[in-house]
């Protein structure tokens, strides 16, 4: 079985929705940071995963998590979404074409928001056309696309190459698990990262504080 502590997240594994909700709320009251409760989630989901891989768990499992993941980041929305009210200019983000996963987007688009940040956010299984349409429309500085599905690597990569085609004033940030250095040069991003904070600290390095 697996080496999981917490109990978030091995209320996650077991698909307990209930529990979930209720030990976030529980740590949310506690004063426990908002991000590290989503870690401790992930941590959870990372283990469905493995489960699904090793055939133990099937769709209908990983369908049940990433709704119980869903119904935990209403509830962490507000906390994650800050106060911020100044606005700090346009950023587009999509899940590129053939991947539908967007809880890790969504993540990084209620950080963006909550530091006030103008987010477009296109939703999933995107079309690369429609990336260079919107940052062209909304004159964007920076456009962040999300990958889980290693068999849309290719896509992520489509997706950079026609936006830098179309020599558009815009820097590419690439997220999700499996981005590191050389996934990020092979799909010819300026950034790539596997942690949703990253993506304020490179607006506001892109777009400015
Ligand atoms: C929930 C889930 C689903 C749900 C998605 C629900 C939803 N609304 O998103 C459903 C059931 C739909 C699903 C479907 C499938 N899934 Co799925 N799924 C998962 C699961 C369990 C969790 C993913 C998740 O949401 N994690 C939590 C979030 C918060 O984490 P995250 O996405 O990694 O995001 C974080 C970082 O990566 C980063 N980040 C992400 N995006 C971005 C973007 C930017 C700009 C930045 C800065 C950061 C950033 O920030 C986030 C917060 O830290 C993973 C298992 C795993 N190990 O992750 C498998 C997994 C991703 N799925 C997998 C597979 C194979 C599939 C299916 C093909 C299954 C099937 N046979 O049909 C389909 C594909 C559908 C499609 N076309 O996309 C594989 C992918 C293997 C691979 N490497 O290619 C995984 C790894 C499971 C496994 N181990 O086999 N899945």
């Amino acid at each position: 079985m697996h080496h999981l502590t917490d109990e978030l997240s091995i209320a996650i594994v077991g698909l307990e929705e209930e529990k979930v909700m209720a030990l976030v709320k529980e740590r949310l009251q506690a004063g426990v940071k908002p991000l590290d409760i989503v870690k401790k989630l992930q941590d959870g989901m990372t283990e469905v995963g493995n489960l699904f891989e090793a055939q133990e768990y099937y769709l209908s499992e990983l369908i049940n998590c990433g709704a119980i993941m869903k119904a935990a980041m209403v509830e962490l929305e507000p906390h994650l979404a800050g106060s911020e009210q100044e606005y700090r200019g346009n950023i587009v983000i999509g899940t590129v074409k053939g991947d539908i996963h967007d809880l890790g987007k969504d993540i990084v688009v209620m950080l963006l928001k909550g530091t006030g940040y103008n987010v477009l956010d296109l939703g999933v299984d995107v079309p690369p056309e429609k990336f260079v349409d919107a940052v062209k429309e909304h004159n964007a500085p920076l456009l962040a696309l999300s990958v889980l599905l290693t068999s849309c690597l290719e896509s992520m990569k489509e997706a950079v190459t026609a936006v830098k085609e179309a020599g558009l004033d815009v820097k590419v940030l690439i997220g999700g698990p499996m981005i590191d250095d050389k996934v990020t040069a092979y799909c010819g991003a300026d950034f790539g990262s596997t942690l949703a904070n990253d993506g304020v600290k490179i607006a506001e390095k892109v777009i400015g504080a």
